[in-house]
């Protein structure tokens, strides 16, 4: 893309609204516009951030099996009477009346949804078990939508439910899901710890939060510092092993880490005490086991193995997409602006004409452009006939990780400079090698859209 051409309207003034570092600068670098209360547009740099997230989520749910699918942000209020939560959900909830006078809402969440196309389909425990998702928009009438994209109305929201003949079937899948997060958030750049959780409106026993630590998170952590040094890293695990998929489960939750609803001062005093942390975090995903909550209550049932119907058991599990954005930048900044993890950068670097007009430096971006574009990465190359200040600031504010400069003295010699947006380490080489060094450097971030 070329910046002349792109719409990207970066602000000079911190907007005084915004009370956190991510939510700034998501609206100087020009990613979002309030729309209203808690409700946001994506402009192109944040739209790109979101897909590329969205896109990570895809593939790792697939890698594990999950079928993706789509439903609608309306439902009829029925479907939620007959489970009950009609009621409960209480102001959270955006009513809505259609001009037939029917009571209809913007989903909160879709396990009634899933359940009635659930119970009107399946109906043998043979095409259990059953794990569908999407992403969708969500709207909680949050009654302090704040922190921009972090606690908003309407929000992005990956949600999966998992179908299941028994309770040990359903655990599984609830381990499965902690490992496929684990590689998730790790693909973003992203420590996120689970931690025994309070499972709230949805319901159930079995809930894991999973966090980011970070000081501007809204919710009190407290954890074993031990829990900090676990990576997942690039293991393979079988999803379909009961055995590899509890291992996991075990390795990341046998130390302390709870969140504030379900702190117990007698257990974390139990840690040594030079390895209790009390933080702060952000919840950016959250999986549920809860049983045959609504299976009993909308009647989805199959028939088993001895030929009786059987309520089926179920959980769902969500990761908070567009909350993401902000996690990754809460996590990843200076006072510059946002440093992007290579996995999730809206470009893969940006190219700074030091001297636009001059034909060898236009024809030295040029060509470089065109090369990381045959390459199949997406440069972000600044044409504007701008002062070389402004244009590092842009980059730098929108946190894109590598950056070439290219001037007319460089070019004397032959080079360029590759810059890196993490370190602020400058490295004069040929284009050809710059080039080169980009091609090495995202390599490992290819995804491929699997099945
Ligand atoms: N049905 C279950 C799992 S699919 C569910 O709704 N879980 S949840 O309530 O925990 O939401 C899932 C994730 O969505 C949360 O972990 C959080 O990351 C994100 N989320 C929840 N509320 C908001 C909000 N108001 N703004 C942005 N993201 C949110």
């Amino acid at each position: 893309m070329r910046l002349s051409r792109y719409f990207l309207p970066v602000l000079k003034e911190t907007p005084s609204e915004a009370q956190i570092v991510s939510h700034r600068l998501m609206l100087r670098a020009g990613m979002i516009k309030q729309a209203s209360a808690g409700i946001y547009s994506w402009l192109p740099l944040g739209f790109k951030v979101l897909r590329k997230l969205e896109n990570i989520v895809h593939e790792e749910q697939m890698r594990v099996g999950h079928i993706p699918m789509l439903m609608p942000t309306l439902q009829s209020a029925d479907l939620w009477r007959e489970s009950g939560r009609y009621d409960d959900y209480g102001e959270e909830m955006l009513r809505i009346t259609d001009r037939q006078g029917r009571d209809m809402l913007y989903g909160p969440t879709n396990e009634e949804m899933i359940t009635d196309i659930f119970r009107a389909h399946v109906g043998s425990y043979k095409d259990l078990p059953l794990t569908l998702y999407h992403i969708q928009w969500k709207f909680r009438d949050e009654m302090r939508p704040r922190f921009g994209v972090m606690r908003g109305r309407e929000f992005y929201m990956k949600d999966g439910y998992n179908f299941d003949l028994t309770k040990e079937d359903a655990l599984h899948a609830y381990n499965r899901h902690l490992v496929s997060y684990l590689r998730t958030y790790e693909r973003m750049g992203l420590q996120a710890i689970p931690m025994r959780a309070d499972s709230g409106p949805i319901g159930g026993d079995d809930t894991h939060e999973f966090l980011v630590l970070a000081e501007t998170g809204e919710s009190e952590v407290f954890y074993d510092s031990e829990i900090t040094d676990l990576k997942f890293g690039d293991r393979q695990v079988d999803p379909n092993s009961v055995e590899a998929c509890r291992a996991v489960l075990d390795e990341f939750t046998s130390r302390y880490a709870r969140t504030d609803e379900t702190h117990d001062e007698a257990l974390f005093n139990e840690i040594p005490e030079e390895r209790r942390r009390v933080a702060r975090g952000i919840e950016v995903g959250q999986i549920f086991y809860f049983g045959t909550k609504y299976s009993e209550a909308m009647g989805a049932k199959v028939q088993g193995p001895d030929g009786k119907p059987v309520p089926v058991h179920m959980g769902s599990h969500g990761i908070g997409v567009s909350r993401l954005v902000g996690a990754i930048i809460e996590a990843s900044h200076d006072d510059k602006g946002i440093i992007w993890p290579e996995g999730v950068t809206p470009f893969h670097a940006g190219i700074v004409n030091l001297k636009q007009g001059d034909p060898e430096a236009d024809g030295a971006c040029e060509s470089i452009y065109q090369a990381l574009l045959a390459l199949g990465l997406d440069p972000l190359y600044d044409d504007r006939n701008e002062r070389a200040g402004g244009k590092f600031a842009t980059m730098d504010l929108i946190g894109l990780p590598w950056r070439i400069t290219v001037g007319p003295r460089g070019l004397k010699n032959g080079v360029v400079e590759l810059t890196s947006r993490r370190t602020g380490e400058s490295e004069e080489l040929p284009p050809e090698a710059a080039i080169e060094r980009l091609a090495q450097i995202y390599a490992p971030y290819r995804g491929s859209l699997v099945g």
